[in-house]
């Protein structure tokens, strides 16, 4: 059955939602706007820096695979960028980040009171529209998923620092955070379509797979990244003293003095030691282990398709798990 699952090379594959995300893009600065003029600054700020625009994808993708093509789904697209947008700008707080794709940070720029409060506008905005839709399953859906993401959150602010932290705690602290929206997403085209319940359960399966796949390789990428393509610093997690999956690994895969070496920097946020840290993930296999382990997520978003007819939006999603793991951004 996966035989017929075989994602088509990305290059040669026009982008099949171009026109859809335009109009995304249109109901997204429409539903911008107050009367408010800092936040009206703000919001375009970090809007117009642009994003990869993901999660809009998988709801459009996932109404369009389930033939659903109602207006609502552009009105889901964009709610479900505001909820990333806001908590890209309260993220950037909490990590003090200085660059997100590719320019200053809104909180570099503006201050963190005032990008805080503009995540809240873009947050409680979000619920605006979700109520316009009016369907109480929707509600339902993101009311669930943005109090996972705060408790992902919280929880990783637990995990700082612990050296011993167990991989399945990682794991759990990435569902929460990051694969939540993405399934969140999915299940959202599943909901529009009024999908059975077994239909919806697999395009939740697939979001949540993508999700884990996607941010193991954001972990992955802020030890072998590049600053530019990537649009914002790399070893921002070690100077934070987050144990992601690669200095997990390596700490199991080192001799004493390297496990020490990273410990005390997981401990102290250090990243004067930045350099042999890069060089000991990848001597490891622990970057190596860190891409197998989003590959076998991306499979089992891929196995989670077979439940879909097939169709061009079924051929791009399995295109997106190929992208989710070979990305360079
Ligand atoms: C406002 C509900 C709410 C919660 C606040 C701070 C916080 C709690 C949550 C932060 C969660 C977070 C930022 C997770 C990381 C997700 C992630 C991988 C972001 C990068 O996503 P991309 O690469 O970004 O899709 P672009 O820039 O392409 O849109």
């Amino acid at each position: 059955m996966l035989d017929t699952l075989t994602p088509t090379p990305t290059t040669a594959v026009e982008d099949p939602l171009a026109a859809a995300m335009r109009q995304v893009d249109v109901v997204i600065r429409a539903r911008l706007s107050s009367r408010v003029a800092l936040i009206d600054q703000i919001s375009n700020y970090i809007i117009n820096a642009g994003g990869k625009r993901i999660r809009p994808r998988l709801v459009l993708l996932f109404s369009e695979a389930l033939g659903f093509d109602g207006p609502e789904r552009l009105e889901l697209a964009a709610i479900v960028e505001f909820i990333h947008t806001a908590t890209l700008l309260h993220d950037d707080v909490v990590d003090e980040s200085a660059l997100r794709r590719g320019r200053a940070t809104a909180n570099a720029m503006f201050g963190n009171a005032a990008s805080v409060l503009v995540g809240d506008f873009l947050y409680s905005r979000a619920f605006q529209m979700m109520v316009s839709v009016n369907r109480m399953r929707v509600l339902d859906v993101l009311a669930d998923a943005t109090n996972v993401i705060a408790e992902g959150e919280v929880l990783q602010l637990m995990n700082m620092h612990d050296a011993d932290l167990a991989v399945d705690d990682y794991l759990r602290v990435i569902r929460f955070k990051t694969a939540k929206l993405f399934e969140a997403s999915a299940r959202l085209g599943a909901v529009l379509a009024n999908a059975s319940p077994g239909l919806e359960a697999s395009c939740a399966d697939f979001g949540r797979s993508l999700g884990t796949a996607f941010q193991l390789i954001d972990d992955l990428l802020d030890y072998e990244g590049n600053r530019d393509d990537l649009g914002k610093n790399i070893g921002d997690d070690l100077r934070e003293g987050k144990p992601t999956l690669p200095l997990l690994v390596a700490m199991q895969r080192a001799g004493d003095s390297d496990r020490e070496m990273i410990r005390h920097a997981i401990q102290q946020g250090e990243v004067n030691k930045l350099p042999q840290i890069i060089e000991l993930v990848r001597r490891t296999g622990a970057l190596d282990a860190t891409r197998q382990a989003a590959q076998l997520e991306a499979d089992k978003a891929r196995a989670a398709l077979a439940a879909l007819p097939d169709s061009r939006a079924r051929g791009a999603l399995l295109n997106l798990t190929t992208q989710a793991v070979h990305r360079s951004s």
